[in-house]
């Protein structure tokens, strides 16, 4: 190697029984997430080489065992003799472990997960993994097993062909769970692939019979991302913005446009790494698209003299955004890599914006006036809620802060330990609150719909009576007042029935919550109860079953001589106070799903589908839901 060895690319090198005795410690967890995280530590280094415009496509293949193998057609994974080493280059990317340092030198590893451990993570976490490098001659493999290679590299072959493959099986030792979803993985890298314009990546499962297959490709970018986030809005305009340009190292991409609703949609990420909290790159983005827009208005005389300058919230309502930049030195404010840190990439989406979109907005007249139009509107609008929300605080002030009447509230003062049912109905409500341990379980009954919040601004929304019971229940504020040290209760558990009015209203609950009050769903405080479908009794003994598959499973356990007609839960009024605590509301028998939407772009599809204006998408939706929701995982 002719790279030299500088106080920069040190590295620390690990031993890989390292990764197999704290896993959790370098892909985040043993449980679904951190066994998916598995794939894309290599689909990232797939997607490397096509950043370096070495490769093309990229196929990812689900087989029956549930191992998963990773094609790319890039220049071939080394397998020369390093100098340092003494090793063939593939061997030590799959058994040393680079933790905490660059990758090298010279170019810079672009893309990385979230933990970026690399193949050799990946290897010590699987069973067994086989790589191969195809030179454009000759096949070279190489095998290992929990990490150690067994047998040397070797030729298996000719071909004419170049790129890397990867095949592996997660190991049962290691992760508690070990199927894939090919809902997850279609996501993640629909996603890579917006991110990587004009690469091919294919996701291939087969596990069912006839296999599944789905290909992403997207020469438009993120411009491609920013049309799918709109794909269920009605859009203000047709056209969409683009830039795209280096400005001091920092290689920027933005891509934006409006729709008719009232809520943002910007999705920001750093060397494809997703920055959920944002950082530098978004201030940027938003100090550009504010300064740009208040520009464009005051010199066409969109905005009367008298009239203030639009604010930042203004000019992004109903924005759907998505900001991509790769800078050579990332530095994260935290652990979790979510906040971008770096100052110059400030500078570089700002001054990138500044720039396109003044030029974008005088080429497209129409698109200026919708959007300064519809700031107008979002102005005065935030002007109601404004003093919508004090009327509703000077109120809570008046009433001495005092609590919904409808709401059974617990005695218990440690929100740790309380809980809060949100109950379908009042019928329900009250079995709920015979049923429950007045101690730490409080019963909020919900009469009627819920508002649509995908449908109003915050003005309406505020008036809306069960909406001003939870918010008032719960003590946290909501939106920008919104404050998490003040929730009452660490459990907020939703209780619908068992039917398609039930599955409405728990939907409107959760959009409202994940619209208005997102640190909810995100610190895990939010759960689905479980009320069971069937009662099967014979002679004393009762059973509940939860689902048809347990109905089946429960009747061939004590067979069907002798059973009482079985009863079937239409509704959660059907029981009795009784019944709902020992199958629904008791902590030691009850099954509680709590709710998980890490996958912020898929829930917001997911949710203006269902909320939205548009009713083909919701029919499309009403098939998928049932998968959706048990995505909500445990
Ligand atoms: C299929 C699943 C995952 C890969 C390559 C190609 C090269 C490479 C990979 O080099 C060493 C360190 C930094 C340059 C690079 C081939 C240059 C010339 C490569 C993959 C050398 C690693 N020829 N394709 N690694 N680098 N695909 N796919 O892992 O400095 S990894």
């Amino acid at each position: 190697m002719s790279q030299e060895y500088s106080a920069d690319n040190i590295q620390v090198l690990e031993g890989l029984e390292a990764v197999r005795k704290r896993p959790g410690m370098y892909i985040g967890s043993t449980a679904a997430k951190g066994l998916h995280h598995l794939v894309y530590e290599i689909v990232d280094n797939a997607v490397d080489e096509a950043l370096m415009e070495a490769c093309d496509e990229i196929i990812v293949t689900i087989h029956k065992d549930n191992s998963i193998s990773v094609r790319d057609n890039g220049r071939g994974i080394p397998v020369g003799i390093q100098a340092q080493t003494g090793l063939p280059a593939v061997e030590v990317i799959f058994t040393v472990l680079h933790a905490g340092g660059k990758f090298g030198t010279g170019g810079y590893k672009v893309s990385g997960g979230l933990h970026g451990v690399g193949a050799s993570a990946v290897n010590a976490l699987s069973e067994w993994l086989v790589v191969r490098a195809y030179d454009g001659q000759k096949i070279h493999e190489m095998r290992f097993e929990r990490g150690p290679k067994v047998g040397d590299l070797q030729v298996v072959g000719e071909t004419t062909e170049t790129g890397t493959f990867v095949h592996f099986k997660p190991d049962a030792e290691i992760f508690e769970e070990l199927e894939y979803s090919f809902d997850t993985l279609k996501q993640r890298l629909q996603e890579t692939a917006f991110l990587t314009k004009g690469l091919k990546i294919d996701l291939i499962d087969e596990r069912p019979e006839p296999n599944r297959s789905r290909s992403y490709c997207y020469a438009g970018g993120i411009k491609e991302f920013v049309a799918h986030i709109n794909k269920n809005k009605s859009p203000l305009t047709e056209e969409i913005f683009y830039c795209e340009a280096m400005h001091e190292n920092v290689m920027v991409e933005v891509s934006l446009q409006h729709n008719d609703g009232f809520l943002e949609n910007t999705y920001s990420f750093v060397n494809n790494i997703n920055t959920t909290d944002g950082g530098t790159h978004v201030t940027g983005f938003r100090s550009a698209l504010t300064k740009t827009i208040n520009d464009y208005a005051r010199k066409f005389k969109l905005l009367k003299d008298n009239e203030k300058n639009l604010s930042s919230e203004d000019v992004r309502e109903g924005i759907a955004a998505v900001i991509s930049i790769k800078v050579q030195e990332p530095q994260f404010e935290s652990q979790t890599k979510a906040k971008l840190n770096n100052s110059e990439a400030r500078t570089a989406v700002e001054s990138t914006m500044n720039e396109h979109l003044a030029y974008f907005l005088e080429e497209h007249p129409a698109v200026g006036k919708s959007i300064i139009d519809k700031g107008i509107l979002a102005a005065r609008a935030r002007e109601a809620a404004r003093k919508a929300r004090e009327l509703v605080q000077r109120k809570s002030v008046l009433e001495g802060g005092r609590l919904p009447g409808k709401l059974s509230d617990c005695s218990e003062k440690d929100p740790a330990l309380c809980e809060i049912f949100l109950v379908e109905g009042d019928s329900a409500g009250g079995s709920a609150k015979n049923a429950r341990l007045p101690r730490t379980q409080a019963i909020l009954p919900l009469r009627g719909k819920i508002m649509n919040v995908e449908k109003a601004r915050l003005d309406k929304i505020l008036e809306n009576k069960e909406i001003r019971a939870m918010i008032t229940a719960f003590g946290t504020g909501i939106h920008e007042d919104f404050e998490i040290d003040k929730l009452r209760y660490h459990k907020i558990v939703i209780m619908t029935d068992a039917d398609v009015d039930g599955s409405h209203i728990r939907t409107l609950l959760l959009t409202f919550m994940y619209r208005f009050m997102p640190d909810l769903i995100d610190d895990g405080y939010v759960y689905i109860a479980q009320p069971p479908l069937y009662k099967v009794e014979k002679g004393k003994n009762e059973y509940y079953a939860y689902s048809d598959d347990e109905l089946k499973r429960v009747l061939d356990d004590i067979g069907r001589e002798g059973l009482k007609p079985i009863q079937r839960y239409k509704g959660l009024g059907e029981m009795d106070a009784d019944q709902l605590w020992e199958t629904t509301m008791d902590p030691e028998k009850r099954i509680l799903l709590r709710v998980s939407l890490d996958d912020a772009i898929a829930a917001d599809l997911l949710f203006t589908q269902l909320m939205g204006d548009k009713v083909e998408p919701r029919r499309e939706f009403i098939q998928e839901f049932a998968t959706q929701v048990r995505n909500l995982d445990v």
